[in-house]
């Protein structure tokens, strides 16, 4: 293992497999600490690529993601520390192709469960080219004041009250990540805090040991004292209490084994841990801490006694002037996220959408306020959701079934028209089923399809300032505007549109008033007279009897009925209906393996 530093203010990781908040925190971190760098130069997120963005302070970052760590070390070179994020089971693999890269120095491995024997080859392959392995399952480490790994220390206010965001004086390692978060606090109680501190993970085959970083800590200079939490089983801190008979370590060394415990249990124990399992003495607690006690190492005579040991250690490190107690400095303030202020209530920000019509956030979707589950047991159909969500309230069944009838007679209209040819043509010529729906749905208008808003506008105004028919259609021609609603390509006075008369019927029967309607069969009947085509059509069949059932429904008032005409909700009946035809359409052609469509040149007028 390389001898001192392994981490400082500019060092830069490589972060693998996309972990918003252990990102976050190392940034919220960095900021702490006054670092002018972020700490995470870029994540390698396998298969993806692009940035990602995170807040460094106040400041948004674009943080590049890499789809290999091939490509992540090839695009920052500088970032030296390899911070494994992934699964236990591509751990690994990961770490060796990160330990290969010529620019990774240090990899910090967190999964748990890593296999024993794939790890046995990470620390031969490590120790071979002179890199460290943290971990596997590690929570990482930190160097106070300059670099965290991913979630080490918890969170910002864990970090601030102990003192991580400068460094103090003293050297930690441990095998449990979660009680090194315990050992923070209480290093910061009785020192002048942390220097650096690290978690070796629990397997059996750690990566590092806990030897390897007192050894290395004994190198750095700012570290004066350094303490130890080691625990049952294996025999890892006997390697410790070799360094310490043979002199290696010249720094006093507080430390104690945690699991003294184990005893009060007849049988074998487990502890969370994979290496923590009692064996036989020399796996001990007891045996561990006596040995270390032996070896020269300051051990108390229980956990609870640890910090006084500690307290007492730095005190006369400070009485014999080795140690200056860092001066206090007042971190910079971690802007808060917009997010957990505004649940805290400190906060309030203007939305940037408003929406009326359905919400999602609850247990279940709800259109209007209906509920899901009661427009499925209440059996509500299509026109009853039509209604929540397009006139925001439920409709009588008249209504709804009316709708429903507009919403099967328009469905479809064979493949002549304007929308299905279009549509036919987009599907034959390769395109998807968006495309080629789009395509038709392009075509509804004022000529096809499109006419219901205008039909219902023009015939209400007319209906309204009790115009004739006759002096309709002629103020009509005198503007030179066609009546919506009046005229077909192919119906005719003898040949009417069948639709139109099931409309007809349907409301004639249904509907309370159908005065709109017969007015538009006034017009109809003068513009017969005029010219055969001039037929009331599907559109202005619907857009009079929309009339007729907004009116007549009680449902509406005034000003909404204006309204709904002035936006023009109606045309949408067509656009709905239709869709349900063009996809269809587009699904035939597709069946049919249709080749690309090619008008035929006989079927074009060439001319100049
Ligand atoms: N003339 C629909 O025209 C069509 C007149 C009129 C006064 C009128 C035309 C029109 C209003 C828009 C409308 C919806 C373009 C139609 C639909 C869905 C569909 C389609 C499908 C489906 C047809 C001949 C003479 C001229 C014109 C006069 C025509 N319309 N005068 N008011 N409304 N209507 N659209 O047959 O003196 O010779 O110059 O624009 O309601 O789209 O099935 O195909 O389900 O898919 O091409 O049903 O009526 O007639 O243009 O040759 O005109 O009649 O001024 O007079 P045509 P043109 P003149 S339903």
């Amino acid at each position: 293992m390389a001898t001192g530093q392994l981490f400082s203010r500019t060092t830069q990781a490589l972060f693998y497999n996309y972990k918003q908040l252990p990102i976050q925190r190392m940034l919220d971190f960095d900021f702490l600490c006054g670092r002018e760098t972020p700490s995470v130069a870029g994540i390698i997120n396998p298969g993806a690529e692009g940035f990602q963005k995170l807040f460094f302070g106040q400041e948004e970052i674009a943080i590049p993601v890499h789809s290999t760590i091939e490509a992540a070390c090839a695009a920052h070179p500088t970032a030296d520390v390899f911070i494994n994020f992934a699964s236990f089971r591509s751990a690994a693999a990961s770490s060796m192709a990160a330990l290969k890269q010529p620019t990774i120095r240090v990899v910090a491995i967190i999964a748990e469960g890593v296999p024993e024997s794939d790890t046995k080859q990470l620390i031969a392959y490590a120790r071979s080219n002179n890199k460290v392995v943290i971990g596997p399952a590690t929570v990482g480490g930190i160097q106070a004041g300059a670099f965290k790994i991913g979630d080490t220390a918890g969170t910002i206010d864990n970090i601030i009250h102990c003192k991580l965001y400068r460094p103090g004086s003293v050297g930690f390692v441990s095998k449990s990540g979660g009680m090194s978060n315990e050992m923070y606090n209480t290093i910061a109680r009785v020192t002048d805090g942390i220097y650096e501190g690290i978690a070796i993970g629990g397997d059996v085959f750690p990566g590092s040991t806990l030897s390897d970083h007192i050894l290395r800590f004994n190198n750095i200079p700012q570290v004066k004292m350094m303490v130890v939490l080691g625990e049952l089983g294996g025999r890892d801190e006997y390697s410790l209490v070799e360094a310490l008979k043979q002199g290696k370590v010249n720094k006093p060394v507080v430390a104690w084994v945690s699991g003294t415990c184990a005893r009060l249990f007849k049988s074998e124990v487990q502890f969370g841990h994979a290496g923590a399992k009692s064996g036989g003495e020399m796996e001990s607690a007891q045996g561990k801490n006596q040995a270390l006690r032996e070896a020269g190492a300051i051990v108390p005579t229980s956990y609870e006694a640890l910090e006084a040991a500690i307290k007492e250690t730095f005190a006369k490190l400070v009485e014999e002037e080795k140690i200056t107690p860092v001066k206090e400095i007042k971190p910079p303030q971690i802007p808060e996220d917009l997010n957990s202020a505004i649940k805290s209530g400190k906060v309030r920000a203007p939305t940037h959408i408003i929406s009326t019509i359905s919400d999602d956030r609850g247990e279940e979707p709800c259109y209007a306020g209906v509920p899901m589950s009661s427009i499925v047991e209440q059996g509500y159909g299509v026109g009853d959701v039509i209604s929540l969500l397009w006139f925001k309230r439920s409709l009588p069944r008249y209504c709804t079934h009316f709708i429903e009838i507009c919403i099967m007679l328009c469905a479809d209209h064979g493949p002549c028209v304007s929308g299905a040819h279009n549509t036919i043509v987009t599907a034959r010529a390769g395109k998807d089923l968006v495309s080629s729906l789009v395509s038709g749905l392009l075509t509804i208008g004022p000529r096809f399809g499109g006419a219901i808003d205008d039909a219902a506008r023009y015939f209400k105004d007319a209906y309204d300032r009790c115009l004739t028919p006759y002096e309709f259609v002629e103020s009509m021609k005198k503007k030179g505007i066609r009546v919506p609603g009046i005229g077909h390509r192919i119906k005719r006075g003898d040949n009417r549109d069948k639709r139109v008369e099931l409309l007809q019927r349907f409301a004639r029967t249904h509907f309370p008033s159908v005065k709109y309607m017969e007015y538009a069969v006034q017009v109809e009947t003068y513009t017969l007279s005029k010219a055969n085509n001039l037929v009331l059509n599907v559109d202005g069949a619907i857009g009079s009897l929309f009339l007729d059932l907004l009116a007549g429904s009680g449902m509406f008032s005034k000003q909404e009925i204006d309204e709904i005409v002035e936006i023009g909700y109606l045309n949408g009946l067509f656009v709905l209906a239709r869709s349900i035809g063009l996809i269809g359409h587009t699904f035939d052609q597709k069946r049919l393996k249709q080749p690309l469509y090619r008008h035929p040149w006989e079927d074009v007028l060439y001319t100049k």
